[in-house]
């Protein structure tokens, strides 16, 4: 199959999917905006309200977490698919607010009747296992706190209620006292918590289906045709391929596949409806939470890169507001993201936040226990013991911030991401240099 180009995929009746290829937050919520000037359809197909897409129109800041980026242009469908976990009250309350700053939401969205619900007492256990953890030596993950793994297991546990049984209030009742039973007891008992009560949950659960239920769909079968039709739909990706939960920096990853192969499962769709697939990479690494990071710098003190990636890139956590740890790109971790992900083109994102820095360093490969390694680990323990091996380049001190030509960056600037581009073994299709829709130059 000949290779098209981001745009050129969306503009030629083709799908895009948009992974991020590290541990999350690489600007995946500007990109999907830019690229749905071109689809009639954005679909988000794992995680839930733990990400946060940030967009930036106009100049004004909004941030999306649980529904697809594309809410933020006219007329576009936006889907939520089976592979997501749904907060009923969050996402009412996210609608709410979209629909508070003129946006018409409940028309065009459509929520896929398979999501698995993550209610009161995820959010509970979340955090009470979360407690538990930080007294222990292996630490705690770091998750948001938000019940996202709790909720997907109870999916895989054939026990949750999903988005369907919130149009039957007596199953619900009766899934969810059994479903709340089952957590209570390791709430009261082990995880040294509070039981929660049945009647609150239910009653707002109830209130909430009543507003829902108007836009509860089989989004599978809604995409499908839709495509058939001819509709450009955008896959957007959530969290990052290295917080992956087979292929990540496990334990501490998220409790989803955030790879593109799950876009076509978590969507409801068939893999023959993926048919190019964007890597958002940012031009340096971060990571919120815990757990191996190997080309990590110490954030905090003044006059240092990792100072400087940190500040100037506002590195914090959309959604918990946390300081995001800093470091050098990671060309062989990015190696791992594109085998996984069968990336067909790379978007470089956030370039502006290297000027100024006198050199600029890209990890190419470890030494582990004394031998080379040219590829991420696979075992946290491992990469916990690489030691990065790095390839210094002379920095810029011109500004690249809202640069729309690849011929005005500086020569610095392209010889940095050509060599990024040899290392990862794959094409730099965009780069952004900038938040706002129009800083983003285009390669092919
Ligand atoms: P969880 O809550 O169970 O998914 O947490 C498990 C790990 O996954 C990480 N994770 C994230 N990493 C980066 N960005 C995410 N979204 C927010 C953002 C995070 C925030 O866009 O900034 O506001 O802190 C995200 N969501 C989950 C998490 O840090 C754990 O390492
Ligand atoms: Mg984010």
């Amino acid at each position: 199959m000949q290779q098209a180009n981001a745009t050129g995929a969306a503009q030629s009746g083709r799908n895009v999917v948009v992974v991020g290829t590290q541990w999350g937050d690489e600007g995946k919520g500007k990109v999907v905006d830019w690229l749905t000037d071109h689809a009639q359809g954005v679909v988000r197909f794992q995680g839930g309200h733990n990400a946060g897409h940030t967009l930036v129109i106009k100049g004004v800041k909004t941030a999306l977490q649980l529904i697809p980026s594309g809410i933020m242009r006219d007329g576009v469908p936006c889907y939520i698919g089976n592979g997501v976990v749904v907060d009923p009250v969050h996402l009412l309350s996210e609608i709410e607010r979209l629909e508070k700053i003129g946006l018409e939401v409940r028309s065009r969205l459509f929520i896929s009747e398979s999501c698995p619900l993550i209610l009161p007492f995820h959010v509970a256990v979340d955090k009470a296992r979360e407690a538990l953890r930080e007294a222990t030596p292996a630490g705690k993950i770091g998750t948001t706190g938000k019940g996202i793994g709790p909720a997907y297991e109870d999916k895989v546990a054939r026990r949750a209620l999903r988005v369907q049984d919130l149009k039957h209030p007596e199953r619900f009742a009766h899934k969810l006292r059994d479903l709340l039973a089952l957590h209570n007891e390791a709430l009261a008992g082990y995880l040294k918590s509070e039981a929660l009560a049945f009647q609150p949950i239910y009653d707002q659960a109830m209130l909430v289906a009543e507003q829902l239920k108007p836009m509860m769909a089989d989004v599978g079968y809604g995409l499908y045709k839709a495509s058939k039709a001819g509709a450009n739909i955008l896959f957007e990706g959530a969290q990052g391929t290295l917080l992956d939960i087979d292929h990540g920096t496990y334990p501490f990853v998220t409790s989803s596949n955030c790879v593109a192969g799950n876009a076509a499962a978590g969507a409801g769709v068939g893999p023959d409806m993926l048919h190019y697939i964007l890597g958002i990479t940012k031009a340096y690494t971060t990571r919120v939470g815990s757990g191996p990071f190997p080309t990590e710098l110490d954030i905090n003190a003044e006059g240092t890169v990792g100072h400087h990636l940190s500040t100037v890139g506002q590195e914090r956590g959309t959604v918990t507001g946390r300081a995001r740890r800093c470091g050098w790109l990671d060309a062989a971790a990015l190696k791992r993201s594109v085998v996984i992900n069968g990336i067909s083109g790379v978007c470089i994102t956030k370039l502006d936040v290297l000027d100024g820095l006198k050199e600029i360093q890209v990890c190419v490969g470890y030494m582990l226990h004394g031998r080379p390694v040219d590829i991420l680990p696979l075992d946290a323990d491992d990469i916990t013991a690489c030691v990065p091996q790095f390839e210094t380049f002379p920095g810029w001190t011109e500004s690249t911030f809202g640069v729309t030509e690849w011929d005005k960056l500086p020569a610095n600037a392209q010889a940095y991401l050509r060599r990024v581009e040899q290392l990862i073994a794959a094409p730099i299709d965009m780069v952004s240099t900038g938040p706002d829709r129009d800083h983003t130059i285009l390669l092919r």
